[in-house]
């Protein structure tokens, strides 16, 4: 739609009903005042998501070097959340709490904890091609690792170490039923764990490509099943797995196929001009299903504790052979039928559609145009390649449309966007970006079905996109609208986290995370926690053994405080603290930090986590919860009491700040039967309603009865107490009974206006 000026415009969408001539006015001096454009206006209604509303897609972007994935919605471009990975991160306890301590752990190189990696490729698990929505894989191209994120919480359940590489680049790449996890090295290095000299490069120097085997059951990567196939030590780059007719088969792109070693100091030009000197390199493309066959028939080697096939073996087995590749290629990707591959050369103008029919042809006949010096066969371009298309200057990742044949390729130092015909090999339409784009992603696009409908450009420099901030200036993602002919940029969203590289995006609703754990859950092993703690059990056990000792505690978080508040050790014990938070209601976390002992947890409903530190000298140490949970919050603290060493009590009373008479009993009971009716009157509203058709409210119910069965208790005690003429216990228990209340009314009225926004009908009784 073209509109002849803004008036225009505006009688469009006023007479489309969207909204009224008032408003029109409005709109017109919004416009004007921010200086917006017909263009910028429908972009804004193409990504503007008005308040909770939801996003279509979901995005799991690399984190870069802060180790983690970002996750946004599109078109919103809202920032959801920040998975830790393989960095601590306070604010989900992430390297704070024993059990995430114990995942980290896992990553450790050579016994040497880790604290960061370099994430490049998210992939979802898939099922038959499909996006499941199951599990999300990461990697970490600086210590050679890859991660595995449950969906079903978005927590980190798994690292493992590649055991045969010093790096790697090519991963996580995932095989169309997720029966491995494809990643492959990059820079070359011995397989040994110790020196070799550069001298023996092209002898033991080596790369290669492991199949992390994934057990879907257990949801973990089964490190005894997986296997490596050893490459030359060329530089490995992306790869990708076939689908349809070429599944059973990877690709992995390399570059430094001349296998120069630089070394300025050493008076040799650097490896980048020794890397681009050759016009080819080679893509290296494996038969994963045949080289899992011959693991299975014995043919590997263990190295290092996990198997390895040779490079011999698998050219004996006809399962690895080489396609020529133009300079310095970077992306490699499958298409969505499975028949042809893209790759690029960044010092290239090309990209190159390979035809997955053509090569095969080629190998199967053993129709080869020589063989490299480790004696794997060489397939020649022009046995192997669909067609060639000039899709600008240093043409780098390319992703899928849903129409067939288009593909978008991301060009780095034009700094555009290529959308083109792979199959006919025409270009159709440029978009500038800024500034030098790496990787592209489209929607589901590297499944079997992309959804086409919207483009990100994966920037890899901002310069003067955004509100200055120093030196150190943001990545920027742009949302590109793919729908029409042309592509449209909508919208510009600064990450502040690091540098991603790739990014996978996900129907939104195929995602169904929970809201709660189960009641003691240990979020990281998946089980109940041994730990888990119930109301009424909590209790604290000092144990020595010789002079060592322990003071553990088993403790519980509900609204509005921690049990215990009041922790006793002595000077030198090693002290665990287990916490149970027992809440049942959405989103009330409870977080735990103490004062000067590095302890920062956080509790979601269900949730057991543990920390264990030692108190290596007496002090009083105050903590509290961290997540403002209620209108007590700031109450929700307690005493770590470290006592020197052999400390004798004397007893003494506790001094309280205040006495309370019957007169204070009596106003605290006035006060409690008052808010009692407030209550009545919110039930009443609630009970008339068909609120048992909203599971939303339902849960909200079952909170709010909680808080009143504990309130009862409460009333109990005072009443109690009062009889016994204690009126400083009834008071305060009287207090406790009215905190009960408040949280119970807090949780009604949410329910009841949750009601009225969804138009609860009124049922009779
Ligand atoms: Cu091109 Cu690691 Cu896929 Cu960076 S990578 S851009
Ligand atoms: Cu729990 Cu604040």
């Amino acid at each position: 739609m073209k509109f002849k000026n803004l008036t225009g415009f505006l009688f469009a969408i006023i007479s489309f009903g969207l909204i009224n001539v008032a408003s029109a006015s409005a709109l017109d001096d919004v416009m004007k005042a921010r200086g917006l454009t017909q263009k910028d206006l429908l972009a804004a209604a193409k990504t503007y998501t008005p308040t909770a509303g939801r996003d279509e897609f979901i995005v799991f972007s690399s984190g870069g070097q802060s180790g983690q994935v970002i996750v946004y919605g599109i078109p919103s471009m809202r920032i959801l959340k920040y998975i830790a990975v393989f960095t601590p991160e306070p604010w989900q306890g992430y390297g704070f709490d024993d059990e995430s301590k114990a995942v980290l752990a896992q990553g450790k190189i050579h016994g040497k904890q880790i604290n960061y990696g370099d994430t490049h490729h998210p992939a979802f698990t898939e099922t038959k091609g499909v996006y499941d929505g199951q599990y999300v894989f990461i990697n970490d191209k600086a210590n050679p690792r890859v991660a595995v994120i449950d969906l079903h919480d978005f927590e980190t359940k798994q690292i493992v170490v590649n055991p045969h590489f010093k790096n790697e680049h090519g991963g996580a790449f995932v095989t169309p039923n997720t029966e491995y996890v494809i990643e492959a090295a990059q820079y070359a290095a011995p397989f040994a764990d110790k020196f070799v000299p550069l001298e023996q490069f092209n002898d033991k120097y080596r790369g290669g490509v492991t199949y992390w085997k994934f057990d879907r059951k257990k949801g973990r990567i089964d490190k005894s099943k997986s296997f490596t196939v050893e490459l030359p030590p060329y530089s490995q780059d992306l790869s990708d797995a076939g689908k349809g007719p070429s599944d059973g088969w990877s690709f992995t792109n390399s570059f430094c196929s001349e296998r120069y070693v630089g070394g300025i100091e050493r008076g040799r030009p650097p490896f980048e001009a020794g890397c681009s000197q050759k016009d080819t390199d080679f893509l290296q493309v494996i038969n994963w299903k045949k080289a899992a066959e011959l693991v299975a028939g014995g043919k590997a080697k263990k190295v290092n504790g996990m198997d390895m096939l040779s490079m011999k073996t698998m050219v004996d087995a006809g399962a690895l052979f080489l396609v020529p590749e133009h300079k310095s290629p970077h992306g490699v990707m499958m298409n969505p039928t499975g028949k042809f591959l893209i790759v690029s050369g960044k010092l290239d103008s090309h990209a190159t559609v390979y035809s997955f029919e053509k090569m095969m042809k080629a190998h199967k006949a053993k129709k080869y145009e020589g063989k490299d010096p480790y004696g794997i066969p060489i397939v020649s371009l022009k046995d192997s390649v669909h067609v060639q298309v000039e899709v600008g200057l240093g043409p780098l990742h390319t992703q899928y449309d849903s129409k067939e044949c288009i593909a978008y390729t991301s060009i780095y130092v034009d700094s555009v966007i290529t959308k083109w015909d792979y199959c006919k090999g025409k270009v159709l339409d440029k978009l500038s970006i800024h500034y030098n784009v790496g990787h592209l992603m489209s929607m589901e696009g590297d499944s079997v079905t992309p959804k086409g409908k919207y483009l990100v450009a994966l920037n890899k420099l901002s310069i003067d996109r955004f509100n200055p901030v120093g030196p150190l200036h943001p990545q920027n993602h742009q949302l590109i609208d793919i729908s029409g002919d042309k592509m449209q940029l909508l919208y510009d969203m600064p990450v502040p986290l690091g540098e991603p590289h790739y990014a996978a995006a996900i129907s939104a609703d195929k995602l169904k995370p929970a809201v709660r754990y189960k009641s003691g859950w240990n979020s990281r092993t998946d089980s109940i926690s041994p730990f888990k703690t119930r109301a009424g059990r909590e209790k604290t056990v000092r144990n020595c053994e010789g002079d060592k000792c322990t003071t553990e505690v088993w403790g519980t978080l509900i609204r509005s405080h921690i049990t215990p508040e009041i922790i006793e050790a002595e000077a030198g014990d090693t002290v665990i603290i287990h916490l149970t938070n027992l809440e049942r209601a959405q989103d009330e976390t409870h977080g735990f930090a103490m004062y000067g002992q590095n302890v920062n947890l956080s509790v979601e409903p269900g949730k057991t986590v543990s920390a264990t530190f030692v108190a290596d000298r007496e002090g009083v140490f105050p903590y509290y919860c961290t997540e403002f949970c209620s209108a007590l919050h700031l109450e929700m603290q307690g005493y770590l009491l470290v006592k020197p060493k052999g400390y004798k009590a004397v007893k003494t009373k506790m001094v309280e700040g205040q006495t309370y008479t019957k007169a204070d009993y009596d106003k605290q009971v006035k006060t409690n039967i008052a808010t009692q009716a407030v209550i009545n009157g919110v039930v009443k509203f609630i009970t008339e309603r068909n609120y048992k058709d909203f599971p939303t409210a339902v849960a909200l119910v079952e909170d709010a009865t909680d808080q009143l069965g504990f309130a009862a208790t409460w009333q109990k005690k005072s009443e109690a107490s009062a009889k016994a003429k204690d009126w400083q216990n009834a008071t305060l228990q009287a207090g406790q009974w009215w905190q009960y209340q408040v949280k119970a009314a807090d949780i009604g009225i949410r329910a009841k206006s949750y009601l009225e926004q969804n138009k609860a009908k009124k049922i009779k009784k």
